[in-house]
């Protein structure tokens, strides 16, 4: 593997300095040719890319081949402004399959199955990214893509798959439908779920697996890098996701110090390409937070894996100097029955001081107990305990508001999590 990797690596770096004036460069500011990439080792002596450098080179700037032998563009969902858009060669698009449908074995896949894919279709890497891995295998694919909630109760009901897939928030969405139109979704025919493209948690994995009677698997992966199928759970372990090392170089750094860190310590991933044509990638900084071990797995793939990513460094939530992610949240949240799994934490400014909301919303089950009145004093105590959970596993203090069943908007893709509303709390106070 690291002589391939290293052989990879080098046609990788070549192929940037010859045909990509960004990447020329940076080479050039660091005093580094591709010469220099003698071993695995070398890399760190390679600048690292950022989103910044894709969108000061949007759209096309960055890619490594004529527009000519490019065949699919795609488009990370972003948060403001244009997208970061990347591209794919024919070969790239051949390679993601490959790896999409290794990932979709990894994950209990077989090539009878019927694959009920929920993810998004179109700029959004999800969709057609788990489609062509599952054309690739043999699957049956049912390109349902995101929403019409109901419609996919019944495809899933008539279709009988085997597999589904889609983001965690949205699948959840799609089980509390069927509990609300009385169906159980225990009795699907579906055995494993493909989960991925935004933060989860433990707790969340249990809640999804108990509620549909499946095996529940943690993919990840990135536009800028592939998308999904960077690295994917195995079914026999559910521990670390494998990363497809064939094609991905990882590095775990400091975001801070931008040093390595030590297996097993939590730090920024970073993914360098190995094998794209297009839209070759150097030292690409995600901005998500996890670990990396280096031990074999039980299922018996030798391949270094990642632990789940606990949040992105933006989403990070510092209060009062403490840092939280929102999946820590989360993991409180899914322990207590009287609240179901949605949840949105406001950020505000309370004086100078930033601080936050946590927006929960109580179960039909409970509204009902407490005959629909929020100045209950069982959510009172509701109120407390939440606090008082989130003081001693997050370290940190939030006001915790209580709203009615199906109050918190639903997710058909990506679950918005945080809202920062600073600016105008802060404007309130004036
Ligand atoms: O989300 C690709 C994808 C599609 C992955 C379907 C898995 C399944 P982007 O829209 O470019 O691509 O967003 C990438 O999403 O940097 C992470 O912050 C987050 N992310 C993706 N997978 C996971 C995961 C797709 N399993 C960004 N856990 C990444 C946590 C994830 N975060």
């Amino acid at each position: 593997m690291e002589k391939l990797q290293l052989e990879r690596l080098q046609n990788t770096v070549k192929k940037v300095y010859e045909n990509v004036p960004h990447y020329k460069n940076e080479f050039e500011k660091l005093g580094v040719k591709p010469d220099d990439i003698t071993s695995l080792s070398d890399i760190t002596k390679l600048p690292f890319t950022k989103k910044q450098d894709l969108r000061n080179n949007y759209p096309f700037g960055l890619f490594a081949v004529p527009k000519e032998e490019v065949v699919r563009i795609h488009g990370s969902s972003g948060t403001s402004g244009k997208p970061t858009v990347v591209g794919y060669t024919k070969n790239d698009i051949n390679n993601w399959s490959d790896i999409v449908a290794r990932a979709i074995v990894t994950a209990g896949g077989k090539p009878s199955d019927i694959f009920h894919n929920a993810y998004g279709y179109g700029l959004f890497t999800g969709g057609l990214g788990l489609h062509f891995g599952a054309e690739r295998l043999g699957v049956a694919t049912v390109p349902i893509s995101g929403g019409n909630t109901e419609r996919q109760i019944t495809l899933i009901e008539d279709f009988e798959p085997r597999g589904i897939c889609g983001t965690p928030s949205y699948i959840l969405n799609i089980a509390e439908k069927m509990e609300e139109l009385g169906k159980d979704p225990r009795e699907t025919s579906v055995e494993y779920g493909i989960f991925g493209a935004e933060p989860w948690s433990e707790e969340m994995r249990t809640t999804l697996e108990q509620k549909f009677n499946i095996k529940a698997v943690d993919i990840y992966g990135l536009s800028e890098i592939m998308g999904p199928g960077v690295s994917i759970e195995c079914h026999e372990a559910q521990d670390g996701l494998h990363i497809a090392e064939d094609h991905f170089i990882v590095e775990v750094i400091d975001p801070e110090t931008l040093q390595p860190v030590p297996d097993g310590e939590d730090g920024e991933l970073v993914f360098t390409s190995l094998t794209k044509e297009a839209l070759p990638i150097i030292r690409y900084r995600t901005g998500d937070i996890a670990s990396i071990t280096r031990e074999k797995c039980i299922c018996g793939r030798t391949t270094t894996r990642m632990s789940r990513v606990k949040g992105r460094i933006d989403d990070m939530i510092i209060l009062r100097g403490v840092n939280v992610f929102p999946s820590e949240i989360e993991r409180c949240l899914l322990t207590l029955d009287e609240i179901v799994p949605h949840y949105q934490i406001h950020l505000i400014k309370k004086g100078s001081m930033d601080s936050a909301e946590l927006h929960v919303e109580v179960s039909s089950l409970f509204y009902n107990e407490i005959g629909e009145d929020l100045s209950h004093p069982l959510v009172e105590k509701l109120k407390r305990t939440i606090q008082h959970d989130m003081k001693s596993t997050c370290l940190v203090t939030m006001s915790i508001k209580v709203n009615p069943p199906k109050s918190i908007p639903r997710s058909e893709g990506k679950a918005i999590r945080v809202i920062d509303r600073r600016k105008e709390t802060e404007a309130l106070k004036v």
